[in-house]
């Protein structure tokens, strides 16, 4: 069996000996152009080229969660496409989404300001019933990250595209009972993939329909944020602030107005990162599985687009 290996931004060496050692008799190598049909590929933001020259791959193992880039290539016609299911991300998206609420909520970057200026002050201790938070998309993350909050005993809700039972979580579904979602949460929590339905989902309209003095946290895509509605509806006071991890342009560049608005905390797309040793050990039993003829999670419809 041949694996290879196509990723932009990491380092090769350490993921051939994973695959090796956790796969002894699989031949695995970087792929070069005009490289050998191989019968697995682990890829990350390949080029088309990649695709072309690859028209016999079985699977193709993204090591992320999200496959929108990957989705907007032309694929080679048979190959499955399986996303990493969890292999770490979900405590880690749980531990910064409960962080960026918390933050917000008990308003430390205020006492961090007050400190930083000698003063010793406090503020008024706020009410968890008005801070209600809505999850959007109640996948493999979003539902780590709706139960983590759950424990801080806000009001949580949840949308996703099918209905869902999850224990102390309203939930709403489809495009139906959106605005019903809105209006009942004033955090905005985003973890929709990014298709043609959920681009631009959080735009003028969303916000508005939020309860007043709303916050965003996106950690999604940046392209489900229209940008400039949200300044304008932090300027107008509908919205109080938010917490972004992913942008339209990654790296976000030099100029752009978030990095000047106060209200916003920036982080460079880190809240969830790909961990090699639990990707390795996920995509090599699902090699594995798949070897034997057995089903496996985490494969992505493309006509859905996740
Ligand atoms: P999943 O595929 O497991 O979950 C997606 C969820 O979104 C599902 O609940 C799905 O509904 C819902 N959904 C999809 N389309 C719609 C729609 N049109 N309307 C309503 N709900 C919809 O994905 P993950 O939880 O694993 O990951 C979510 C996203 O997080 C990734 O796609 C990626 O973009 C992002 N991500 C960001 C990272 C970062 O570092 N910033 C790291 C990892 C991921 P249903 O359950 O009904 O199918
Ligand atoms: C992912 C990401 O999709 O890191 O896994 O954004």
């Amino acid at each position: 069996m041949k694996i290879t290996f196509c990723c932009t931004d990491a380092k090769p060496e350490p993921w051939l000996q994973g695959f090796s050692a956790a796969l002894p008799g699989a031949e695995i190598s970087v792929w070069q152009p005009g490289a050998p049909q191989a019968d697995y590929a682990v890829v990350w933001a390949p080029p088309q080229q990649f695709m072309d020259e690859q028209p016999g791959l079985k699977a193709l193992f993204n090591i992320g969660a999200g496959v929108d880039a990957l989705l907007k290539l032309r694929l080679p016609p048979h190959a499955l496409v399986v996303r990493l299911d969890d292999a770490g991300m979900a405590v880690q998206m749980a531990e910064y989404v409960c962080h960026a609420v918390i933050r917000h909520f008990r308003e430390f970057d205020g006492y961090e300001a007050d400190m930083a200026a000698g003063r010793w002050g406090y503020r008024k201790p706020r009410l968890r019933s008005d801070f209600p938070i809505g999850v959007m998309g109640l996948g493999v993350l979003g539902e780590r990250v709706a139960k983590a909050l759950a424990q801080f005993d806000f009001p949580i809700n949840g949308w996703s595209r099918s209905p869902k039972a999850i224990e102390g979580v309203r939930a709403f579904s489809g495009a139906d009972q959106f605005n019903d979602f809105l209006a009942a949460s004033r955090v905005l929590v985003n973890l929709l993939p990014l298709t043609p339905e959920t681009a631009d989902v959080i735009n003028k309209d969303t916000l508005a329909r939020l309860l007043p003095g709303a916050y965003v946290i996106n950690v999604a895509r940046g392209a489900h944020l229209v940008d400039d509605d949200l300044l304008a509806a932090i300027d107008s006071g509908q919205v109080a602030g938010a917490t972004l991890d992913v942008f339209r342009t990654e790296p976000l560049p030099a100029g752009h107005a978030f990095w000047s608005q106060p209200r916003i905390t920036l982080t460079p797309h880190t809240s969830a990162r790909t961990l090699r040793d639990e990707s390795i050990a996920q995509i090599a039993r699902k090699i594995a599985a798949l070897q034997r003829g057995e089903a496996v999670a985490g494969i992505v419809n493309p006509a859905r687009g996740y």
